[in-house]
């Protein structure tokens, strides 16, 4: 399979967001990484709820990709219209009911994929594959753009795509932080599927976004 982005839209340009969205989409970009954050699991606050529900009403292909970083996430799933074609990635660390909260997601037509944070061990998600369509490692502390590569990342993402493919299931791996120009090669090379692309490579300042996109299409196919 070829390697998808999921750009950022928290790292996009906020007073112009309609546009930023309408042109990926025209771009033929596969994902709109969609980030949601409560201030309680991580000390952010950044796409709210209504923001996430109207995107829908302007994607035509690209599908979108929400990231709940939230404690009892399914709290928010009616505000944001979760439902077919969504990926919906709920953390690891943040749910008491996760059992509960993966088959909402599936309930709702929606692809249930688990995040984990830089500290959480791989071995954990082996418990959830028959639950899951996807893991998404993030390989920054959540809660913040423009962060550091968090040592052993790359390690993590393979030893994830072992854990994967040892399974025999098809689950997409998708990497999210600090998923530069120069790293985001290796991180293919390391077995991620989605690439979450925000202000270490697509939203760089002064670049052409369509430019970027078929550079970045190329470095992950
Ligand atoms: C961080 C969030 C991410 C960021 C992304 C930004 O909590 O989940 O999705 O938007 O990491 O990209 P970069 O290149 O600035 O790390
Ligand atoms: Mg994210």
């Amino acid at each position: 399979m070829r390697g998808m982005l999921s750009p950022s839209l928290m790292c996009a340009d906020v007073l112009n967001l309609e546009h930023e969205l309408t042109l990926l989409d025209d771009l033929g970009v596969d994902y709109i990484h969609l980030d949601f954050m409560d201030n309680r699991f991580v000390p952010n606050i950044t796409l709210d709820t209504g923001l996430i529900k109207a995107s829908k009403k302007v994607l035509k292909n690209m599908k979108r990709d929400i990231h709940i970083m939230a404690f009892e996430p399914e709290r928010y799933f009616d505000r944001m219209d979760i439902g077919k074609g969504d990926i919906v990635s709920v953390h690891y660390e943040a749910c008491e009911n996760l059992d509960e909260v993966l088959g909402e997601i599936r309930r709702r037509g929606a692809s249930p994929f688990l995040a984990i944070s830089p500290d959480t061990k791989p071995e954990v998600i082996t418990d959830w594959f028959e639950k899951i369509d996807g893991v998404l490692v993030m390989t920054v502390y959540p809660g913040f753009a423009g962060q550091p590569i968090v040592e052993g990342s790359f390690e993590k993402l393979s030893a994830v795509r072992r854990l994967i493919d040892e399974s025999g299931k098809e689950l997409l791996l998708e990497v999210d932080g600090h998923v530069s120009w120069d790293l985001c090669k290796r991180m293919r090379e390391c077995g991620a599927d989605i690439f979450v692309a925000g202000s270490s490579s697509l939203y760089q300042a002064g670049l052409d976004l369509s430019e970027a996109v078929e550079r970045m299409n190329d470095l992950v196919k």
